[in-house]
């Protein structure tokens, strides 16, 4: 029997069984040169189309399960101290709308789950990232996501968190739900709140767009690089799977994010059986 990743995942462009390859050494400097230079890593056609439909087939059954949420928030996703003037960037809110799903709600059969557990992704990935090792979030909701966005969806320009997201495009939706951002806006040293400003009120100044096409692996440096996904027009709902890796083993997400992301804060005993 064929081993579940032939026909789905691309392997002659990404060579990812045996990383010590000459092919798959080749293929991760150049993912890293990319990084380098844009904070973002574009694997377009990492799944095939064959892929791409079961994908989209298996999550129509459970995207009407996403829990939907609708929040005004700040680019760096915390509650802005009460001492900041009143026209600081960090008091600027805008409009976040999205649908998700948790580990827990994705069955093990799931293909997209398939290739989050995948020891070959995960490897990939950690190379790519020049880490030693890379684990898998320990969140029994937060590691795996499907993140659901339907018309007039929109998620706002911000920061990440945590140093890095890995994304698979699975449906793109008729207009909008583009993955816009400009390339390390800011650095420890410098927060450069002038050009976050302008880029939150509509400033085109170097935006970088990723088109995402189906079956498009993306690995995002986000900490420093302001972000956004544009907002859904039409009926077809945007399907994103977001890979939750990170250089520590047992991260878990706060109460207080899987309050707003999932609507509740105990994972379900469902048949994902996690
Ligand atoms: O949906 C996407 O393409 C990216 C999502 C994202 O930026 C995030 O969850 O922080």
């Amino acid at each position: 029997m064929s081993p579940w990743f032939e026909g789905i995942v691309d392997l002659k462009t990404y060579p990812i069984l045996d990383l010590g390859s000459p092919q798959a050494q080749e293929l991760i400097q150049r993912c890293r040169n990319d990084l380098l230079l844009t904070g973002a890593v574009e694997l377009k056609g990492f799944v095939t189309a064959v892929g791409v439909e079961t994908l989209v087939r298996e999550s129509e059954t459970i995207e009407s399960k996403a829990h939907h949420n609708v929040l005004q928030g700040n680019a760096y996703l915390e509650e802005p101290e009460a001492s900041l003037p009143a026209d600081d960037v960090r008091r600027l809110m805008e409009r976040t709308a999205l649908g998700a799903l948790g580990y827990d709600q994705i069955p093990s059969s799931h293909l997209l789950r398939k290739l989050y557990e995948w020891e070959s992704l995960m490897g990939f990935v950690g190379a790519v990232l020049e880490l030693p090792a890379i684990y898998r979030y320990a969140d029994p909701m937060g590691a795996l996501n499907l993140s659901v966005m339907g018309e007039g969806d929109y998620l706002r320009w911000h920061f990440d968190q945590t140093d890095f997201v890995t994304s698979l495009a699975v449906r793109t939706a008729d207009e909008g739900g583009e993955f816009e951002y400009v390339p390390m806006i800011r650095n420890e040293k410098n927060p450069n709140y002038e050009r976050v400003r302008e880029i939150i009120q509509g400033g085109r100044d170097r935006v970088v767009r990723i088109q995402n096409e189906p079956g498009t692996l993306v690995l995002f440096k986000g900490r420093d690089s302001i972000h956004r996904v544009t907002e859904i027009r039409g009926r077809t709902t945007r399907l994103m799977g977001l890979f939750g890796y990170d250089r520590q083993p047992g991260v878990m997400s706060s109460e207080y994010l899987r309050k707003i992301r999932y609507g509740r804060t105990v994972p379900m005993q469902s048949e994902a059986g996690v």
